[in-house]
């Protein structure tokens, strides 16, 4: 019981009792080097409880939380508060709202932009903006951050409103604490509209842009940070030509300590799954007059981030309002935007971050699968006869209903635009097409970090010394959120065969990595997506043979008694054959 308490205490790095304290000391100086090994000073590492408790404690000798974030005790909790802030945060907002309650709202951010950049002139006069920003349930802090940041680094003249929609939010702090901040503190540029009933992000920017009165509207997530001079370089094409739609690039905020860092320069892609992903840039669009800083044509937008003529934006039929919640908006605004006369640029002068979460941290009212619902509607109104690339790899929606869609496809006729299939050879060549039935390989996505793959350092069957036998997928190696169990060892069995790569991500089957909650740290480790940025899923491989996760400080174990099922766990490093690995080729 003793060392289950402790091993929570530890896992939330916190307190003080003095039985924790001695625990915490034996296992600092037992683990301290092996947390360590292999760090960079480059790479965050989420929580970090040990070396944070041994720094600075006791009374009056808190330190002032970082300003940047990346300062590990910037999420420090001294107290029970803290901890409650820290948790409940992650659970409600898949963040870390600890840190983001402690940055406050106005923060320096690094400049992310090329040097370039810093030296481009704009027209002096430009077309100002409406922002709209549509949120659900966001944790307030993050919220006033990204008003903050507009407000802050957005010329007066250019910025005609900022338009808060709230989606029908439940918490507390986003009704009389965000009136009374918009009426007391707020420049009066700042809106609120309230929808009645969720409605979700799609028809909450429509609400939002029927509002605007700008020339322009900039659309932006309710967790976002705009940087130095962001706006300029987005209005400056759309003056030029009112069809030509805009991103920024899109750095990365960390979801665990609140980071700010750069993004590579990627463009926007879908698969045939109709999920967006990033691709790399083809040479051709990097050799015009400005070379590696102009503008990049790109077939299809992430969704949240984008500048648009507000003229423009009604045309071209704004948003399909019978798609609801979440998802699928993004490709269909692309699609849209390129077979119907428009253009769609990312600008790589222009810098907003984002908050790159792990998780949805909600869900849709009625719990239905609302990307599916609007998937079905875009590819019966966009894609033509391609749609059959979709279905054939969804088969179970063939049958499926997706609401009326006779008013898109009349909007379709009415605007004469293109066909996908001119969308697809002009657009997106590097699309390819897939047989019927023949789904493409998957690919592990690194969302965090663009296109970089880190390097695989080993690769082979990983064989726990207690039992001898190897760790496997407890289903299937692709399915996301399954466990890990122990089963004897088979060199041709794929659902053995794990990579161990140079981030500390130890992936199954090339596609998903060993993953444990940072927040319920006493649950047995999953396979998930690779969110690529350490934490959660960086894994140490010690001279030891135990497999340190350094995230949460405690390494994996065959949990004893062993039983035929061969569940494995989380526990304190000790030095038994239970946590003993071996990596063989
Ligand atoms: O019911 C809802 N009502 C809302 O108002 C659900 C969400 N929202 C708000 C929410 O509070 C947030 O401000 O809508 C915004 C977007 O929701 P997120 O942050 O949960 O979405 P996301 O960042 O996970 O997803 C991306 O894809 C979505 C598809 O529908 C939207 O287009 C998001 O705007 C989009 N985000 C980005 O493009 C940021 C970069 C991500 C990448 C890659
Ligand atoms: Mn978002």
């Amino acid at each position: 019981v003793m060392a289950s308490l402790t091993l929570r205490y530890f896992c939330y790095g916190c307190l003080a009792t003095s039985v924790t304290w001695s625990l915490l000391l034996f296992l600092y100086f037992s683990l301290g080097a092996e947390s360590n090994r292999g760090r960079t000073p480059l790479q965050h590492r989420g929580h970090q409880p040990i070396t944070g408790a041994l720094g600075a404690r006791g009374p009056g000798r808190r330190p002032h939380p970082a300003k940047q974030g990346a300062d590990r005790q910037g999420g420090m909790i001294f107290n029970e508060a803290d901890q409650e802030l820290r948790d409940s945060g992650y659970h409600r907002h898949a963040f870390n709202v600890l840190i983001s309650t402690r940055l406050g709202s106005h923060r320096e951010l690094p400049d992310t932009r090329d040097a370039q950049c810093r030296d481009r002139s704009y027209p002096p006069a430009l077309p100002p903006a409406s922002v709209v920003i549509c949120f659900f349930n966001e944790a307030l802090s993050a919220l006033l951050r990204t008003v903050h940041s507009v407000l802050d680094r957005t010329p007066s003249v250019l910025l005609h409103e900022i338009i808060l929609v709230d989606d029908h939010s439940e918490l507390d702090e986003l009704k009389d604490e965000l009136d009374r901040l918009v009426r007391d503190e707020l420049p009066s540029k700042v809106k609120v509209v309230r929808n009645q009933r969720r409605e979700g992000l799609i028809r909450g920017r429509m609400i939002g842009a029927s509002h605007a009165t700008g020339e322009v509207l900039v659309f932006l997530d309710s967790h976002c940070e705009v940087n130095q001079a962001w706006l300029q370089p987005l209005l400056a094409p759309i003056q030029k030509d009112r069809r030509t739609v805009v991103c920024p690039v899109i750095d990365i905020i960390s979801a665990d300590t609140l980071a700010y860092s750069p993004s590579p320069i990627v463009r926007g892609g879908f698969n045939w799954g109709l999920h967006f992903k990033w691709d790399p840039v083809p040479p051709s669009e990097l050799n015009g007059p400005e070379g590696a800083t102009g503008p990049i044509r790109s077939p299809t937008m992430a969704g949240g981030l984008f500048a648009i003529n507000r003229k423009f934006f009604n045309d071209l039929g704004q948003y399909d309002s019978g798609m609801d919640i979440w998802g699928g908006e993004n490709l269909e605004i692309s699609f849209r935007i390129w077979m119907c006369g428009g253009q769609l640029l990312i600008i790589p002068c222009s810098r907003v971050g984002h908050i790159f979460r792990k998780r949805r941290p909600y869900g849709s009212p009625g719990g239905q699968d609302t990307m599916a619902h609007n998937s079905l509607r875009l590819a019966h109104v966009w894609m033509d006869e391609y749609k059959e690339q979709y279905l054939s790899l969804r088969p179970e929606l063939r049958g499926r209903s997706f609401g009326d869609i006779s008013e898109r496809v009349a909007l379709r006729q009415r605007l004469g635009c293109r066909s996908f299939r001119w969308y697809l050879n002009t657009v997106y060549p590097e699309m390819q097409t897939v047989a019927n039935g023949n789904k493409q390989p998957q690919q592990p996505v690194f969302i965090n970090k663009g296109l970089r793959r880190p390097k695989v350092l080993q690769r082979g069957r990983i064989r726990n010394l207690a039992t001898g036998r190897c760790l496997s997928a407890q289903g299937r190696a692709s399915q996301k959120g399954g466990a890990v169990v122990l089963r004897p060892c088979d060199p041709r069995d794929p659902e053995q065969e794990w990579s161990y790569d140079e981030d500390g991500q130890l992936l199954l089957a090339a596609l998903l990595c060993l993953d444990v909650s940072e927040v319920r740290t006493f649950d047995p480790p999953r396979l998930m997506k690779c969110h690529g940025s350490g934490g959660s899923q960086q894994w140490s491989l010690g001279k030891s043979n135990r497999l340190y996760q350094v995230s949460v400080g405690q390494c994996l174990a065959v949990t004893q008694p062993v039983g035929p099922k061969g569940y494995v766990s989380m526990a304190i490093c000790d030095s038994s054959q239970a946590q003993q690995w071996q990596l063989e080729l």
